[in-house]
């Protein structure tokens, strides 16, 4: 199998119930590394460009306020990249059918999630569906610093031109 690299999300949900170390646990399951974590809150154009390719469907509204927070009073998700032999297909197992009462009671999504009375599949984590997937979407949630492994090209840019927020 081939070694790749996969992003998962822990959702406002999971955040809001504690159930993050839970999550982590059963990911460890598969054997993968970490190789690049981080705690962040979901503003709109980050939930729309993550979600773009479902913005015709009807529970799209409800999704974005999900990933956004508005639904937990939470806003912070966690985000980690998984790596190793056959990531994608191995997270995607552990994690379950995107239907919790659909998936595996065994699975994070089957233990985990429920339907909401809007339809709205709340299933506690996202994790990515192909390499293509994966890697949009690695890029899309993280920089390449912010990673402990070298996963796709980088370019470099001029530091003067860029105002960021240093420690005082
Ligand atoms: P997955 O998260 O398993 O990759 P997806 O990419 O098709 O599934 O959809 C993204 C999220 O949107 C999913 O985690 C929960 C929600 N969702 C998907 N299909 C849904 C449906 N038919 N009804 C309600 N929510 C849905
Ligand atoms: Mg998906």
């Amino acid at each position: 199998m081939k070694e790749e690299a996969t992003l998962v999300i822990i959702k406002p949900d999971g955040l809001k119930k504690s159930l993050t170390g839970n999550i982590l646990s059963r990911l460890s399951e598969s054997k993968l590394k970490i190789i690049g974590a981080r705690i962040l809150k979901v503003d709109i154009a980050l939930a729309n460009e993550h979600y773009r390719h479902l913005q015709k469907e009807p529970f799209y509204p409800e999704l974005t306020k999900y990933i956004t927070g508005q639904l937990h009073g939470e806003n912070r998700v966690m985000a980690l990249v998984y790596f190793g032999e056959g990531a994608i297909t191995k997270v995607r197992e552990l994690a379950g059918a995107t239907n919790p009462e659909e998936a595996d009671p065994v699975s994070i999504r089957g233990a985990f999630g429920r339907i909401l009375t809007t339809g709205l599949f709340e299933n506690v984590i996202h994790a990515s569906s192909s390499n293509e997937e994966s890697e949009r979407e690695i890029k899309l949630w993280f920089g390449p610093d912010e990673i402990v492994q070298e996963l796709y090209p980088v370019k470099e840019i001029n530091p003067e031109s860029l105002k960021r927020r240093v420690w005082k």
